[in-house]
């Protein structure tokens, strides 16, 4: 076993040459050495080098391809949770031994200056790493890529809780966070909104111009993103609202509150992200932003695109365009009017060419996420794109006319239904292929979310399974495992993910499980230290460590996590001397500032921890802990200590899931539904490798209808005394609100799988009781996780939709 792995040399930069300029850079931009240097100054004279090398790196690559003449694709997101970059970056890059190395010459550890790093949160949760994820995979396979995407100044706010109930602090990350980007303002692209519009025609050429608009430059910052031994670097370009210059006419004029008030407004529009996760609010700055994004965004696609080819008769052939989500949907019109107002086409060629330039990814099915615009709003914050949209549709129900003759349906599937613009639908009829995130969820698409649109254009419709940017969260963030999977199976796996199925045959070697056991309470010894510095409290490092990390919904079902805790809670009070294993539940969720029943169920995780704590004997057993501000970076020390994953989502709920994937490779043991990926990871690793409970996909179909959550109150008496509590009070709070919606509605039928999820948490408990065959059924999820790196969906995405060449 004990194969030394040969040290690497990077092929990056030597040490020498880092060093020198390592210290060049302190002394010209900070007027400091590096002894006297501070950890934040260290950390950006670092960044600022490693960004050099990226951008030099994506500039030559951008050459290569540019001679070659290959088709790129663009990423447009209304979210890239990014987390943390410089050590991603000298990972990729591959020149991890050489910055060690020349820092330690001058004393410094690596590991405070990666520390000094603020998480780039420019995203809510799955959909904005997944985002993430894919500029570095695409790197990784070698694509040419760019993301688009906001420069917020606020990214997802901070959690604090107190007293467990969830308060909201401001993300100001852009003092740390601007070290690793870089402006470009020459490539600033201006913004039109509001304004009226004005028809005429020009030698029997309609015209349509906008007036009296407002104007706002969207000025770029770009990241880079190397992938991993890889010649390609991914941009992250993010648009920055400014405004072109006070509006002096109009003050001057003394109309100086619209002067002021459209200054003000300009700015807004990248102040802050939405927290809003799976719930589209509909409002006019939202609305704002998202326009912003796609009106600056495909302005510089063509703007580069001429550039290079002078036409854009060629643009479906070299460029995709990819919509994450319906967020980004009005790229569809802008681009139109592109071609249309200011190119000269007409409207069948220009539609011809965009529908066959973008792709759209639905990420939820959940029926308050789909975006729906009130035509009002649009017609008076975007009057041309309205005009364009209305067109649009008014085309499209004519086709569906001619096929169908039945208005019913028509008006049913037409974009605009009750003044309303519904942007999944207007994606699916512009788009070449549409997607799912997992087979459940594409499959689910097609049969419920867009049944219709699948009947008319079922070509379009396939799936692409999530995946991860796997080595941040193993190679990055598992040493031990790492180590073990270098010694056993080589290192392949950091290129290729779907080598770690060779560490199957070590299922039934000794000394392997009995390393993984060890690596895991490492991890879990080191997780444990972390709490303890940062909450006091001591964890049980014996315990099983069963982790539900996500944001929180209640079709996430923290809530079912919850009561099944209470009953566990009341077996020990009334059974303080039975067998027990010990088990510590750690939660990190945020909920949407205004999701009240979400923030209820914070508090409610809180208080039984608090009350747990109680009683030292029990707590000894039973431990909950509540981790504050969930975000990329926590989830980096956190997902290596994890044994248990819970994923219990009601089937059918979940689109996918990529926390999943990340537990999954670092050893834990799913236990969940069959939902979204959930069902792949079964798949991956067979009936004996994960804990599976619950009804799946087409039973709470049949049980919905004539769904009482009271027979199962009624007829379960743990369940009756776990949610009794609720409303007697746990640590002196009484949780009337969510014992009674789960009572009276449940929407997520808790209730139902209650019982089911008992049985799986009683089964993972004698299974951990011989860890031998517990660290075997890690090694079966570790081996199995490899078709969940997003190298893999990439590469399907490359081929299947965007037809890209390597
Ligand atoms: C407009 C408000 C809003 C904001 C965000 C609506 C919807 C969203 C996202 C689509 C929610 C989201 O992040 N969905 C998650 O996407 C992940 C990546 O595909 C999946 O793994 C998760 O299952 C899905 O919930």
């Amino acid at each position: 076993m004990a194969k030394e792995a040969a040290p690497k040399v990077s092929k990056t930069i030597t040490q020498e040459e880092l060093k020198k300029q390592f210290v060049e850079m302190l002394h010209n931009d900070f007027q400091t050495t590096p002894e006297e240097a501070s950890d934040q100054q260290v950390y950006e004279a670092l960044s600022r080098i490693v960004v050099g090398i990226l951008k030099a790196k994506r500039r030559h690559f951008t050459v290569r391809n540019r001679s070659e003449g290959k088709k790129k694709v663009y990423y447009l997101s209304m979210e890239f949770l990014m987390g943390r970059s410089l050590k991603t970056s000298i990972y990729n890059l591959e020149m991890v031994d050489e910055t060690v190395g020349m820092l330690k010459e001058f004393g410094i550890s690596i590991n405070g200056i990666y520390e000094m790093e603020p998480d780039a949160g420019l995203g809510n949760g799955g959909l904005g790493r997944l985002a993430a994820c894919y500029l570095d995979a695409l790197a990784a396979d070698g694509y040419h890529a760019t993301g688009y995407s906001i420069l917020y100044e606020y990214g997802i706010f901070k959690q604090k809780l107190d007293e467990g109930w969830q308060t909201e602090l401001p993300d100001n990350w852009l003092p740390g966070g601007s070290a690793l980007l870089v402006p470009v303002p020459t490539a600033a692209v201006e913004v039109r909104f509001d304004g009226n519009l004005k028809e005429y025609w020009d030698n029997s050429f309609h015209c349509v111009e906008l007036e009296n608009y407002t104007s706002v430059m969207a000025v770029p910052y770009d990241m880079f993103v190397s992938g991993y031994d890889s010649e390609a670097v991914s941009k992250l370009r993010l648009w920055k609202a400014e405004v072109p210059s006070f509006d002096m006419q109009r003050f001057i004029s003394g109309d100086y509150s619209k002067a002021l008030g459209r200054n003000i407004m300009s700015q807004a529009i990248t102040k802050v992200l939405y927290p809003n996760d799976n719930h589209a609010e509909g409002k006019s700055l939202r609305l704002r932003q998202q326009y912003f994004l796609v009106a600056a965004s495909v302005g510089d696609i063509v703007n580069t695109h001429m550039n290079v080819y002078g036409t854009l008769d060629n643009l479906a052939d070299k460029v995709a365009i990819h919509i994450n989500d319906t967020h980004p949907t009005l790229a569809i019109p802008e681009l139109m009017r592109i071609m249309l107002d200011d190119c000269g086409y007409d409207w069948d060629a220009a539609w011809d060419i965009v529908t066959k330039t973008f792709a759209y990814t639905n990420h939820t099915v959940m029926p308050e996420a789909l975006e729906k615009w009130d035509c009002n709003l649009v017609k008076g914050v975007m009057p041309r794109i309205f005009s364009i949209i209305v067109e649009i549709n008014e085309r499209y129900c004519r086709q569906l006319w001619d096929k169908y003759q039945d208005q019913e349906k028509v008006t049913h599937m037409s974009i605009i239904e009750n003044n309303m613009i519904k942007m999944a639908t207007l994606c699916v009829h512009a788009c070449h292929h549409v997607n799912g995130v997992a087979k459940i969820h594409s499959e689910i698409i097609k049969r419920e979310t867009f049944k219709d649109e699948y009947e008319y254009t079922p070509e379009k419709f396939t799936n692409v399974t999530n995946g991860i940017a796997y080595r941040r969260w193993l190679y990055q963030s598992n040493e031990g495992l790492t180590d073990l999977l270098r010694e056993t199976i080589g290192d392949g796996f950091l290129k290729d993910a779907s080598q770690l199925a060779k560490f199957r045959k070590f299922s039934e070697d000794k000394s392997v499980l009995e390393r993984l056991n060890r690596i895991k309470n490492e991890n879990k010894a080191r997780f444990a230290k972390y709490v303890k510095n940062e909450y006091g409290v001591t964890l049980n490092t014996d315990s099983i460590f069963d982790v539900q990390v996500k944001r929180l919904h209640e079709y996430k079902r923290q809530q079912l996590n919850a009561l099944n805790i209470i009953a566990e809670y009341n077996y020990l009070k009334a059974n303080p001397d039975a067998p027990f294993v010990p088990k510590t539940y750690i939660f990190a969720a945020k909920a949407a500032p205004g999701y009240y029943m979400a923030k209820q169920i914070i508090k409610l995780i809180w208080n039984i921890s608090e009350e747990l704590k109680k009683d030292p004997k029990i707590n000894e057993k039973l431990s909950v802990i509540f981790m504050e501000d969930y975000c990329v970076s926590l989830s980096e020390i956190l997902m290596p200590a994890a044994e248990i994953s819970e994923q219990i989502s009601l089937a059918g709920t979940e689109a996918s899931g990529t926390g999943n994937m990340k537990l999954m490779i670092n050893g834990a043991v799913t236990l969940g539904t069959l939902d979204g990926a959930n069902v792949e990871i079964f798949e991956q690793v067979g009936e004996e490798n994960i804990l599976l409970f619950g009804m799946n996909v087409d039973e709470v179909e049949a049980a919905k209808p004539n769904y009482k959550a009271m027979d199962f109150y009624n007829s379960n008496g743990v369940l009756r005394s776990a949610v009794d509590l609720l409303s007697e009070g746990i640590n002196g709070e009484k949780f009337h609100e969510i014992a009674n919606s789960l009572k009276n509605v449940d929407p997520y039928m808790a209730f139902a799988d209650f019982a089911s999820y008992q049985n799986a948490q009683r089964r993972a408990s004698e299974l951990y009781s011989d860890r031998m065959k517990w660290a075997k059924m890690s090694l079966a999820n570790i081996a199995g996780a490899g078709i969940f790196s997003a190298d893999r969906s990439v590469d399907e995405y490359a081929r299947y939709i965007w037809q890209l060449q390597k």
